[in-house]
């Protein structure tokens, strides 16, 4: 690396620490462009993208039909907001709607405003049709769940850097442990204020943590034995990620309300949304919930395109493919590894687990290494690190990539 190239990230990075709020730690990377499954950083390095946005960039980056939507619809509309009606927004409701088979969706901009409009729905469900009381009505979460960084969200994480001194949390949740029926019937059972049940199908921050086989199946189960709403969050391991167009479909589970966001665009722009069938979502009223920029016509544009690809592609056949793949290539090495402990995960959603604390900095290190070789991956609870590649990818390029993992632990053995 040159000086004055030297400078040009650096520069960057000087930039953000000055003039940002210090929220992430990120790794030293400094990316400007992007390609399918590739970046490159402003020195011209090129790098597989092995995060890909946390999931979101799951059709490649800057996929030219997805992008090309965007820029058509970015010079004839942008925004009119909902107090007035456009004509891409109802085309798009009707697309997603089918597509993912509810009768309804309502649209919102983050993953984090989609989880609080599930939870909105579900409480208004719960004194309009289950006649709970007023604000008696309690959700199940649980332990170690990532839903976003809103006050009411972080109330009900057990996540300590995400919650310190952000109190007075929001009430109404109730905790259990992941991946455990016994707990959640306990839960249904003892408490007739129990409105919903939310969960990710796979716990993607807590570390790509894949429950027992049957679970969420049986989970759906006691949840219409209890009549309570199966809300799941798909945020990150829908749209195509872990094999499937969502993880619940792994289980033929059709959840009550379904949260979507991230690769729903792309990752072009922020598009999510909730989808329900009508006795659930007909809880919503004019003035109960909106937002401003929730259903524009670019994002109605953008979403319809990145769900497009998603079919065209065969990104879902692809990602649980690719994944057995990359699975057995990486167990065949962790047989003889004292660095690697395990491999785990669904499709192109992974997870490799360091041997050592989760307060060492082994991980970090090897996600340094991994980028010096040419591949971008971050560490999660200190010692896991994810994988998670755009679905676009191919055989060789997969291959290729198990190559770069596996050279880089050698290094650490
Ligand atoms: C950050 C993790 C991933 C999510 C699920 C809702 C949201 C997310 C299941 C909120 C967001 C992100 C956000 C990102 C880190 C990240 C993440 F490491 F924390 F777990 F993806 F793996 N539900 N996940 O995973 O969506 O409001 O962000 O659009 O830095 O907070 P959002």
């Amino acid at each position: 690396m040159s000086v004055a190239e030297q400078t040009l990230s650096q520069q960057a990075i000087d930039l953000e620490n000055k003039y940002g709020a210090h929220n992430y730690h990120p790794l030293p990377a400094v990316l400007s462009k992007g390609e399918g499954v590739y970046v490159w950083d402003v020195d011209g390095k090129k790098y597989y993208d092995f995060l890909s946005a946390y999931s979101a960039v799951n059709q490649g980056h800057c996929h030219p039909k997805i992008v090309g939507a965007m820029v058509e619809q970015a010079k004839t509309l942008t925004l009119t907001s909902r107090a007035f009606y456009n004509d891409m927004l109802g085309k798009y409701e009707k697309y997603a709607s089918e597509y993912f088979g509810f009768d309804k969706l309502l649209p919102m901009n983050t993953g984090a405003e989609a989880v609080e409009t599930a939870l909105k729905i579900c409480r208004r469900w719960a004194y309009e049709k289950k006649s709970i009381s007023e604000n008696d009505a309690q959700i199940v979460v649980c332990e170690n769940n990532f839903h976003g960084r809103t006050t009411t969200i972080i109330s009900f994480s057990n996540d300590p850097v995400a919650r310190k001194n952000f109190g007075p949390y929001t009430q109404g949740f109730i905790k259990i442990a992941y991946d455990n029926l016994a707990q959640l019937e306990e839960a249904l059972a003892n408490n007739s204020n129990v409105a919903g049940f939310l969960v990710e199908p796979i716990q993607g921050e807590a570390g790509v943590y894949v429950p027992s086989e049957g679970y969420l199946k049986a989970a759906k189960a006691l949840c219409e034995k209890y009549n309570v709403l199966f809300i799941a969050d798909e945020v990150q391991t829908g749209i195509a990620r872990t094999g499937k167009l969502l993880a619940v479909d792994h289980e033929e589970v059709k959840p009550d309300v379904l949260i979507l966001g991230k690769a729903l665009s792309g990752g072009v722009y922020p598009v999510s949304a909730v989808l329900a069938n009508d006795p659930v979502m007909n809880v919503i009223t004019p003035g109960s919930h909106g937002s401003t920029f929730g259903g524009n016509p670019i994002a109605a544009a953008v979403a319809m395109a990145a769900l497009d690809v998603v079919k065209e592609e065969n990104l879902a056949e692809n990602a649980e493919r690719l994944g057995q793949l990359f699975r057995s290539e990486l167990n065949k090495y962790i047989e003889n590894s004292d660095v690697c402990r395990l491999v785990r995960g669904k499709g192109l959603l992974n997870a490799i687990v360091i041997n050592d604390s989760e307060e060492s900095d082994t991980a970090w290190n090897i996600c340094l290494r991994l980028r010096d070789h040419g591949l971008l991956a971050k560490p999660t609870h200190g010692n896991i690190i994810r994988f998670a590649p755009p679905l676009v990818m191919n055989e060789e390029e997969l291959l290729d990539c198990v190559a770069i993992i596996t050279k880089t632990l050698k290094e650490f053995e």
